[in-house]
């Protein structure tokens, strides 16, 4: 992130989630400033006004996140073109369809976008496959061209990611629809018990390597359930066995001042789960670990 502001962008919205209490994710996190430390720096983060549902009484959750996730793709477009490193703080994790659609179309139709996925679970159900219905269970899928058009137009139609292009790291918690349909594609899954037998600080290398290689940037979406519990309870849906907070902060300083890193979401945090606010202060650390 180096000499690029860096713009927090709070998305009030649990509409894609079970749960819809991480609305409040990211206000709390403002409120109480567990990210001062960070802002008192010289070009240290600045945030934004956050995106909310413009009229939340009218929307059915689709039409809701496709609305958030619009707004969203737009503000993190105008960052860019400011020069600013856009953060996003959610909000589920349906916010990701904006963030990333939105940096798709600022980096233009030839251009291809890396992504790496950090999660329990590989959100990547479509409409018609998905249990729940949950929305925050399908962008994965969306991102990569699968699923409900509302969902998959955002910021304009077609795939916003190639399937070489994506690696997902922490998951252990996934539908057998999903897991075929990322096999279909070729999507690299790094499985926790795969993290466990190479330690973290391997596979996070590989997959930059992977995410690289082939595109003009990359970027960074981190669902906090792919935390373990004892580090980050404060979630929708918490899965046992996953990674340590300290080893996901180690690991992210490998993309330290990497200027083809765009932009970073942290998502899911549900400060009504959270205990002594230790997830708000794991947000902060992987927030640090990344800034200048
Ligand atoms: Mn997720």
């Amino acid at each position: 992130m180096l000499a690029r502001k860096v713009a927090v962008i709070g998305v009030a919205s649990g509409y894609g989630a079970g749960d819809p209490a991480c609305q409040d994710g990211s206000d709390v996190v403002r409120a109480l400033r567990f990210l001062s430390d960070l802002e008192a720096v010289d070009d240290g983060l600045h945030w934004d006004e956050p995106i909310r549902l413009a009229s939340p009484h009218s929307a059915e959750a689709l039409d809701a996140v496709a609305n958030i996730a619009g707004q969203l793709a737009d503000r993190i477009g105008s960052h860019l073109r400011d020069g600013d490193f856009p953060l996003v703080i959610g909000g589920d994790h349906s916010c990701a369809i904006g963030t990333w659609s939105g940096v798709k179309r600022a980096l233009g139709a030839t251009k291809r976008l890396g992504l790496i996925w950090i999660d329990a679970h590989m959100d990547s159900h479509t409409v018609a496959t998905s249990a729940t219905h949950h929305i925050h269970g399908m962008p994965l899928a969306s991102l990569l061209g699968h699923g409900d058009p509302r969902l998959t137009g955002v910021a304009g139609a077609g795939p916003k990611l190639l399937p070489e292009d994506v690696c997902l790291i922490g998951v252990r918690s996934f539908e057998s629809d999903e897991a075929v349909l990322l096999r279909q594609l070729g999507v690299r899954v790094y499985f926790m018990h795969e993290v466990r037998r190479r330690g973290l600080s391997e596979v996070f290398a590989e997959a930059l390597y992977r995410v690289g290689e082939h595109t003009r940037g990359y970027g960074i979406s981190i669902d906090l359930d792919a935390l373990d519990p004892t580090d980050g309870p404060g979630v929708g849906t918490p899965v046992p066995g996953g990674l340590l907070r300290t080893d996901l902060t180690d690991a992210l300083a490998q993309a330290h001042g990497d200027q083809r890193l765009l932009a970073v979401e942290i998502v899911e945090y549900n400060p009504y789960r959270d205990e002594h606010f230790v997830t708000a202060r794991a947000i902060h650390d992987l927030c640090q670990s990344l800034m200048p």
